[in-house]
């Protein structure tokens, strides 16, 4: 048996309900085998970040999982898959993105997987509701250097 590992995923959504869906995207990460959900951000309204369209839904949770990093990777795809996701063209509005953030301490840079994910330190999409679970993981002052990356909590 593998030792269990803490990995934080991204969620994301900005066509459809995007509300819906990061909610119904966090109830299935718990559905994931090896898996369960131990922490949830609130909901995030972010205006999109190098690329057009409508607003954003962002949210973070935190995992306890013995999947492997790629099998963590192929489930998450598959849950964009399940919600409807598609990729007409780089950064194309999407029913559901999940982002593999961080799998413990590993460092991973292979041909479908690098992590820690290398934007996540530029995103206040990222780093807020990161900040909400896990703050220890956010550095200081990095969020108060994104005041020009409009995100507001949503009660
Ligand atoms: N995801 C991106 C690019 N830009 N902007 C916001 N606000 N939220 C996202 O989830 C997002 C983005 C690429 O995946
Ligand atoms: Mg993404
Ligand atoms: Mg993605």
């Amino acid at each position: 048996m593998r030792e269990p590992v803490t990995a934080y995923v991204a969620l994301g959504a900005n066509l459809g309900d995007p509300r819906a869906a990061v909610l119904a995207a966090m109830d299935r990460l718990g559905t994931l085998p090896h898996t369960r959900v131990t922490a949830r951000s609130s909901l995030w309204r972010t205006a999109p970040v190098g690329t057009t369209g409508p607003d954003f839904v962002n949210a973070v949770v935190a995992l306890r999982t013995t999947l492997p990093a790629p099998g963590l990777l192929a489930a998450l795809q598959r849950l964009e898959l399940e919600a409807g996701r598609e990729r007409p063209w780089p950064n194309a509005p999407r029913t559901l993105d999940l982002d593999l953030l961080l799998y413990g301490e590993a460092r991973i840079a292979s041909p479908r997987l690098v992590v820690p994910h290398p934007r996540m330190h530029e995103r206040a999409f990222v780093l807020a509701p990161l900040a909400e679970i896990a703050p220890a993981l956010v550095p200081p002052g990095a969020l108060a250097a994104m005041t020009s990356q409009v995100i507001a909590r949503i009660p």
